[in-house]
């Protein structure tokens, strides 16, 4: 008898951590084959951001093509029927190879709501079903649900296979490089070769927003300051992605925090005196910081932005100000950290590198480190300018909050 496994998912796109999953099935089981089959994308589902069904089953098959044992399967993408029900799948499945025995791969985390799924007893009956672990978490969860669901289905002398799998995966998701692609960050190691090339090729889940605003910054900003802007933006996305805020929204204001940075001083006065309402004394004395309430103004007016903590992180990326929120701080910290800066001075590049280092782990503890640097060098005989009151005010909050 033909031991066959079927890995079913979205795959958009399909990464290593799917494939690790289905390799590891495959031996722990005996399995003569897996079928890794896409579904079918669900026709109410935007459409944006995802792949084709064409172009995710080319990307599937191209991972798969040189793992011995793998086979692409289109079962469910040539279904007919708008909904595919794994109960369907596997019905099918029983006619085309009837002396076959499946075993269907899952996330353990679907164990949670198995009962839920269309005819899960029609499941039970012609498959073995696998459920995953992930890495990162511990399986006693799962393995609880596995005895549950196989008391439940279990029914006059039928007892449902529910087993369970960790594989030695870590923890990669396809949201996540379509994020990481989007930022324009390379997601190499968590993709096949050529499925990151092909990705890269076609364009895909690229974000027409963030398009349209590095182009028109491409042509504002002198190419150094572009250079800096992307470094910042893919910075804060990082720093975000870490810290658990809306990488989205850091990377937006990344791009932007700089928006109104091309001018000379006598334009950024006159701009600042027509659009910044709250310009105040200290501002019109240190033009070099109207940049960011201008570029705040700027990201509304002519980018569309109306989220108030990414129009705030843009406003005080350059004095800082009390009690920031974690998106202000991560866009203060990636303007500071960003790789492309250095520092003449050695004791000085040695700070930037600490706080590169720290930004990964303590936010507060870099905000305050970035502000007591900053302090220091405008205090410092290098500094031929007026430290901003915005400026002294967040180094005392960040000072007493340690
Ligand atoms: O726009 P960037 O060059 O990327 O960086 P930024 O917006 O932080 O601006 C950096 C400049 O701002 C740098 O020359 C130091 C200056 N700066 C920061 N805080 C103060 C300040 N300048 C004055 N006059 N007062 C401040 O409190
Ligand atoms: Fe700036
Ligand atoms: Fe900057």
């Amino acid at each position: 008898m033909t031991k066959t496994g079927i890995l079913g998912g979205t795959f958009n796109p399909i990464h290593i951590s799917h494939l690790m999953i289905a390799k590891t099935a495959k031996e722990d089981l005996g399995l003569d084959r897996v079928l890794v089959m896409p579904s079918k994308r669900p026709p109410h589902k935007e459409n944006k951001g995802i792949a084709s069904d064409a172009q995710r089953l080319e990307m599937t098959g191209m991972a798969i093509r040189d793992l011995e044992g793998f086979e692409l399967s289109t079962l469910e993408t040539e279904r007919e029927s708008e909904y595919t029900y794994t109960s369907d799948t596997l019905k099918e499945l029983k006619s085309i190879y009837p002396d076959d025995r499946f075993y269907f791969i899952i996330g353990g985390d679907s164990l949670e709501y198995f009962h839920t799924w269309h005819e899960p007893e029609v499941i039970l009956r012609n498959c073995v079903l696998v459920a995953t672990g992930r890495a990162s978490v511990d399986g006693s969860r799962i393995k609880g649900r596995i005895r549950e669901l196989t008391r439940q289905f279990s029914d006059d002398g039928f007892v449902p296979e529910i087993i369970y799998v960790q594989p030695p995966q870590m923890d990669v998701s396809s949201y996540l490089i379509r994020k990481l692609i989007s930022y324009d960050m390379p997601a190499t190691g968590m993709l096949h070769r050529e499925v990151e090339r092909y990705i890269a090729d076609n364009g895909l889940y690229l974000s027409e927003q963030f398009e349209a605003i590095k182009k028109s910054l491409e042509q504002k900003l002198k190419p150094s300051r572009y250079e800096h802007t992307l470094n910042v933006a893919k910075t804060a996305a990082r720093l975000a992605l870490i810290h658990g805020v809306d990488s989205d929204k850091a990377y937006l204001a990344g791009l932007l925090h700089d928006c109104a940075k091309y001018m000379d001083d006598e334009t950024m006065l006159a701009e600042g005196e027509a659009k910044c309402p709250d310009l105040d004394e200290f501002d019109r004395g240190s033009i070099q910081l109207i940049h960011a309430k201008l570029g705040a103004v700027y990201a509304r007016e002519q980018y569309g932005i109306d989220d108030t903590d990414i129009l705030n992180s843009i406003r005080y990326h350059t004095t800082g100000r009390p009690d920031m929120s974690r998106l202000e701080e991560i866009i203060y910290i990636a303007d500071y950290i960003e790789p492309g800066r250095s520092r003449e001075d050695k004791a000085r590049q040695q700070e930037l590198e600490l706080a590169r280092s720290m930004a990964t782990y303590d936010i507060k503890g870099t905000m305050r480190f970035i502000l007591k640097c900053t302090y220091d060098y405008l205090n410092s005989p290098l500094n031929r300018y007026p430290i901003s009151p915005m400026t002294l005010k967040a180094y005392d909050f960040y000072e007493k909050i340690k």
